[in-house]
């Protein structure tokens, strides 16, 4: 029951976020606590989301890349959010979107412990892909109403795109040689929002990865608030989720702001990704 009343709460409420948008574009004086620059809007929905999903009686613990506790008094659901997926899109008017999870247990805990994760994507249109009791669910979100368009959903089996993030020279050379094999293969599809790049995977087939950097072997996204969430969502699909060895919903966090190599996608093309690595 909660879990549903979370989900409401976040698809209620991601209509509101698309249209606060609107005269937030410009940043604050302030770095969330991964030392990124925050804007305006970050903050915002950040507020809103926390404020929200606390009042719910069986939520006990918020936690979001934009602040650096987790609040709440632990008694029930623990919920992690990335308020504003890919805000740096915002200057540029390009896709974003929210992720979250809902953990049964503290944070940080791992991935094996959500019950429910999804995303919401600000794109032409605004969705909801929600992966919850076994099966993955694209809403479209209008004016606080959700109606569902794909049900039971799944990876295409034949993969069509493929999207990396981070600078071609940081890559470490096993993930460029990679790389070079699947730029053969697919098509480029890259927007700089992990949720907009992911949803194309979902879509059509194929791979997103931000994977280790040479300058930043722990990679850039957050394992409770992005990696974790998605490779839930991209599981349960029936894709495939690595941080290079292992799925995504198997590493142990230490901390709450933990960073991950992030590589999702069709089944075989992770594999295929864990022996590169290898
Ligand atoms: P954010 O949550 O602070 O917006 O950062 C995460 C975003 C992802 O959406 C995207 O995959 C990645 O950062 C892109 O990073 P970069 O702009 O460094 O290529
Ligand atoms: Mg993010």
């Amino acid at each position: 029951m909660t879990v549903d009343a979370v989900v409401d709460v976040i698809a209620r409420s991601a209509t509101e976020i698309r249209q606060g948008l609107v005269g937030r574009r410009g940043t604050v004086d302030a770095e969330n606590p991964s030392g990124e620059r925050q804007v305006e809007a970050d903050v915002w929905a950040d507020e809103l989301l926390a404020e929200r999903l606390l009042a719910l009686g069986g939520v006990g613990e918020y936690a979001s890349e934009e602040r650096p506790t987790v609040e709440g008094d632990g008694d029930g659901l623990s919920v992690a959010v990335d308020p504003l997926d890919g805000s740096s899109n915002l200057e540029s008017n390009n896709a974003m979107g929210t992720v979250f999870a809902v953990y049964d247990d503290p944070l940080p805990a791992p991935g094996t412990a959500i019950r429910a994760a999804g995303y919401v994507l600000y794109g032409p249109i605004t969705t909801l892909m929600l992966a919850y009791g076994g099966s993955v669910t694209e809403y479209e979100l209008s004016g606080g109403e959700r109606t569902p368009v794909r049900e039971g959903l799944t990876l295409p089996a034949k993969p069509v795109v493929y999207g990396f993030g981070g600078r071609v020279p940081d890559w470490p050379e096993e993930f460029r040689a990679y790389a070079r094999e699947v730029e053969s293969e697919l098509k480029l599809r890259y927007g700089g929002a992990m949720v907009g790049d992911v949803n194309q995977v979902v879509s059509y087939g194929g791979i997103f990865a931000y994977p280790a950097l040479d300058s930043r072997p722990e990679g850039k996204l957050r394992l409770l608030f992005e990696g974790a969430p998605i490779a839930h969502v991209i599981e349960t699909a029936g894709g495939r989720s690595s941080d290079g060895s292992r799925s995504l919903l198997a590493v142990e966090p230490d901390s709450v702001h933990e960073r991950t190599p992030v590589h999702v996608g069709n089944a075989t093309l992770v594999d295929r990704l864990e022996a590169a690595l290898d």
